[in-house]
């Protein structure tokens, strides 16, 4: 695999509705988009960052400059013999795990269209059709989330996960959970409280959750295993967990019971696989999170969500639900069973509208390598 050109974008994109979670609102996007060319194929990847260094310390302008002055410097012109490889030779660039999987991600697309093989069978997945939630933001009042919850139940999804905050959190899970005594039901704090609000937290331990995700700072893999001691509900990690070390380190100190993989945040298929492997080898449950992704890093987490131990329904939902129009196609759809059935062509399986793509790109850089010709 003969890496020859690389062409990083950035595109701009509404989303339908805003969204909001503990640590501020979003609507416009401004979306990373890494293409890849090698032997002849196409392949396409995502840097999953948000425009702010809220969720972790990556942003869409950091990713732009790492991925600008290092990553693709470093491979363009190398000759890979697997997507895995360039795990590897971007050892030496440390953290800036989504900039990373953008273009390790796009090298799996390339592996598999080489092999003719669907990108979720090239990784091992064997699920043919994965099971989606979805994951709903801040609202202003409690009756209006029991409006969203039953409208995306309609729609068929296994499982609604609540964004909180202190101060918009019992009130709004109580709600739901009496409206709705039997569903699967989570919620998600990124980050938002402390150690000290233990108390407080044990209260949604009557609400039969599934599970609390990060509630806690992070990057403190610790405290959330004291946070863990003191309540029943099962704590998940997101943010807490970049790599196989950190994962394991959470299990080992009892820290979680269930991991939220994000393919952008353990840096590509490589690192999320690894993590996948030691949580089955547990038999702790993972599921797929997302960030608001194009077409291109929802198909990505499609592939990724088939491995065997993804036996939770994750946040992968419905191009419609976040985009008018979406960036591949076709787009992605939604089972009335609440499930994506596995596309069956090579690679990604989904077409790349790179007419819609140049529209809402805002900048782009290209690296061509010049292949050495010798006198
Ligand atoms: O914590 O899962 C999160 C979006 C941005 C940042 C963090 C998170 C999220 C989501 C979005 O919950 C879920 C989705 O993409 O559907
Ligand atoms: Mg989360």
């Amino acid at each position: 695999m003969k890496i020859e050109h690389i062409v990083l974008r950035e595109i701009r994109m509404r989303l339908k509705a805003p969204f909001e979670t503990s640590f501020g609102v979003t609507q416009d996007r401004r979306i990373l988009l890494v293409e890849v060319v090698s032997d002849g194929l196409t392949g396409w990847g995502e840097i999953t960052t948000i425009e702010t260094p809220s969720y972790n310390s990556e942003t869409t302008d950091t990713a732009w400059h790492v991925l600008s002055d290092f990553v693709a410097p470093l491979l363009i012109g190398r000759d890979l013999s697997t997507a895995a490889e360039a795990g590897s030779l971007l050892q030496g660039i440390r953290g800036h795990s989504m900039a990373k999987a953008g273009i390790e991600n796009a090298l799996w697309d390339i592996e598999a269209q080489q092999r003719q093989l669907p990108l979720w069978k090239l990784l091992g997945g064997t699920r043919e059709e994965i099971a989606c939630g979805v994951s709903l933001g801040i609202r202003e009042t409690p009756q209006s989330l029991v409006s969203k919850v039953e409208e995306e139940l309609r729609a068929g999804y296994q499982r609604i996960k609540l964004k909180i905050k202190p101060g918009k959190d019992l009130d709004f899970v109580a709600a739901v959970r009496e409206e709705f005594p039997e569903i699967l039901l989570s919620v998600d704090a990124n980050s938002a409280y402390r150690l000290e609000d233990a108390d407080h937290l044990q209260k949604l331990d009557q609400f039969n959750l599934l599970m609390i995700e990060q509630p806690l700072e992070w990057d403190d893999i610790y405290t959330h295993a004291a946070l863990q001691a003191r309540i029943g509900t099962a704590l998940c990690l997101d943010e807490c967990i970049n790599n196989e070390h950190q994962a394991r380190a959470a299990l080992e100190l009892g820290a979680c019971r269930i991991i939220n993989i994000k393919l952008g945040r353990v840096g590509g298929h490589s690192m999320a696989r690894r993590v996948h492997d030691m949580c089955l080898k547990r038999n702790v449950p993972v599921w797929c999170g997302g960030m608001l992704e194009s077409g291109v890093g929802r198909a990505h987490n499609i592939a990724m969500s088939t491995l065997r131990g993804f036996t939770l329904p994750g946040d992968v939902s419905a191009s419609s639900r976040y985009w008018a129009e979406d960036v591949i196609e076709p787009e992605v759809r939604v089972t009335s069973r609440g499930t994506i059935v596995g596309p069956e062509s090579p690679g990604l399986g989904y077409r790349v509208k790179s007419e819609m793509i140049s529209k809402l790109t805002a900048r782009h850089n290209r690296w061509t390598h010049r292949a050495q010709v010798s006198a």
